[in-house]
């Protein structure tokens, strides 16, 4: 067992230490204490937000150089110390190490990225309609973001958000989920270490409590929020109270469509991984497999031959394949979706036992449940547990019309020869990220991520789409 961190909120440029109010565990073991956890529910958000608009005027002001450096620093810090804080990452997520140790590399590029992107913000010049007069584009800043964030990738997703924020001049108030804190510290400290001014990046622990007063704080004037679709709705209307920018991220139900001329192999590994990694808590997630008649036989053989050989286990264990879910309400909540299934008539092949391993953790066996229709709740609701179900197709136009059922359009997959499959299913298919013979999860650090319908609102995240949000357009025209 490792040592307990004391942890402390982080607010322009000191630590505020105050009484722990709460732990994180580890899901691998519940007895190993992570961290103790301040939590604050309104005063403190009300200082960091206060810090990060009285760090603004000089941050927006200073050479994009001075941005890029911080930023490059960071992205250093966190690559060379992927091992130690993957490690953590892991111990209080539940995620396995090399998916730990990878997420943390996945943050220290993507605040490489954004080094460079900060010395990108461009503007157009165009010719006006009017003789004599110029007319260009700038990009500004905004002003003060408060980013709400949750659990399932505690470092990459504060990264992707809290990079671009800084990068194009904005300052920062982190809000960490409280699974999750001790990772969020950690990427804090190194902010800290790496130069940023005091001010520009803060963090907050606490409960919902604290990311609505930060959403609903008047001087915010911009929020990204990634969780479910009821937190987000009540950020949403948090934000908007005070006309604050809004983008969420919120969920999927994604769908893998195995057509009968596919490679069967490649058709298991990419439901295994985008089903069963990282104990399914991806919002990219394959929860569906729409399967034509052709293959279901063969394709639910392999695949659960394969679940069922999955090792499950603590985290940070070497030979462990699938870590715990992240905590007792979660797996609360696969163990009811397996008996939703059930009673909806859904037929379990493989997994779904609660297992107890030689400690106290939250340990599921993966499930693949068959014979499932499109208009069954665990077809159509977000699980975030290691549970696949298989919906038997005719052939691709009702692979295609299923997978566009439902409320959500994060990410969808095909797994095909057909060069016209793909190329149909990509450009009809309603998700806002397609992949063809790849998993649904698992996506570039680089370019634009985000989804349709009720998994995403606002703009995108990520990549070159990333300065649309963190940035706001300034016009002007001159005649001289
Ligand atoms: C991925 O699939 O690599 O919360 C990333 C989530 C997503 C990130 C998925 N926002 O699961």
């Amino acid at each position: 067992m490792s040592d307990t961190l004391t942890l402390s909120h982080y607010i322009d440029g000191q630590w505020l230490r105050s009484a722990p109010s709460f732990e994180s565990l580890n899901p691998s073991d519940t007895r190993d204490v992570v961290a103790r956890v301040p939590a604050d529910e309104g005063d403190l958000i009300d200082a960091a937000v206060a810090a990060a608009k009285s760090a603004f005027p000089e941050w927006s002001a200073a050479s994009p150089e001075v941005r890029s450096d911080v930023l490059d620093r960071v992205g250093t810090a966190l690559l060379t110390r992927k091992e130690e804080l993957g490690r953590l990452l892991s111990r209080e997520e539940g995620k396995t190490l090399p998916e730990g140790i990878g997420e943390v590399a996945r943050a220290g590029r993507i605040f490489k990225f954004f080094a460079g992107e900060a010395l990108r913000r461009t503007g157009i010049t165009v010719d006006s309609t009017r003789p004599g007069i110029d007319v260009a584009t700038y990009r500004e800043p905004l002003g003060v973001f408060g980013l709400i964030t949750p659990w399932n990738f505690p470092i990459a997703i504060p990264a992707w958000k809290s990079a671009p924020a800084l990068a194009f001049g904005n300052t920062v108030v982190l809000k960490p989920a409280s699974l999750t804190p001790a990772i969020a510290a950690a990427l804090a400290s190194i902010i800290h270490e790496s130069g940023a001014p005091k001010g520009v990046f803060n963090l907050v622990f606490g409960g919902g409590a604290a990311g609505n007063r930060l959403a609903a704080h008047p001087d915010v004037n911009g929020v990204s929020f990634t969780g479910s679709q009821a937190v987000g709705a009540r950020v949403a209307a948090a934000a908007l109270g005070h006309q604050a920018r809004i983008q969420l991220e919120m969920g999927g139900k994604n769908p893998l469509v195995v057509l009968d001329d596919c490679d069967l192999d490649r058709a298991v590994y990419c439901a295994l991984d985008g089903a069963y990694f990282a104990t399914g808590q991806r919002c990219t997630a394959s929860s569906r497999l729409i399967v034509t008649q052709g293959i279901h036989d063969r394709f639910v053989e392999a695949l659960a031959a394969r679940v069922a050989s999955l090792r499950v286990g603590d985290a940070l264990a070497a030979d462990t394949q699938i870590g715990p879910l992240a905590s007792q309400a979660q797996l609360d909540t696969s163990l009811e979706y397996l008996d939703i299934a059930a009673r909806e008539g859904g037929r379990r092949i493989v997994g779904g036992e609660r297992l107890s391993l030689d400690k106290p953790g939250y340990y599921l066996a993966p499930a693949l449940i068959v014979d499932t229709h499109p208009g069954m709740r665990v077809n159509s609701e977000e699980i975030f547990g290691p549970i696949a179900s298989v919906v038997r197709v005719r052939d691709y136009d009702e692979a295609l019309s299923v997978a566009n059922s439902g409320e959500f359009g994060l990410s969808a997959g095909i797994v095909t020869r057909s060069l016209h499959a793909a190329r149909h299913f990509a450009r009809h298919v309603r998700a806002g990220m397609v992949m063809t013979n790849l998993p649904t999860a698992g996506v570039d650090y680089h370019v634009p991520f985000g989804g349709t319908r009720k998994s995403s609102y606002g703009a995108r995240e990520q990549g070159s789409a990333a300065v649309e949000f963190y940035t706001q357009i300034k016009t002007t025209y001159s005649w001289a």
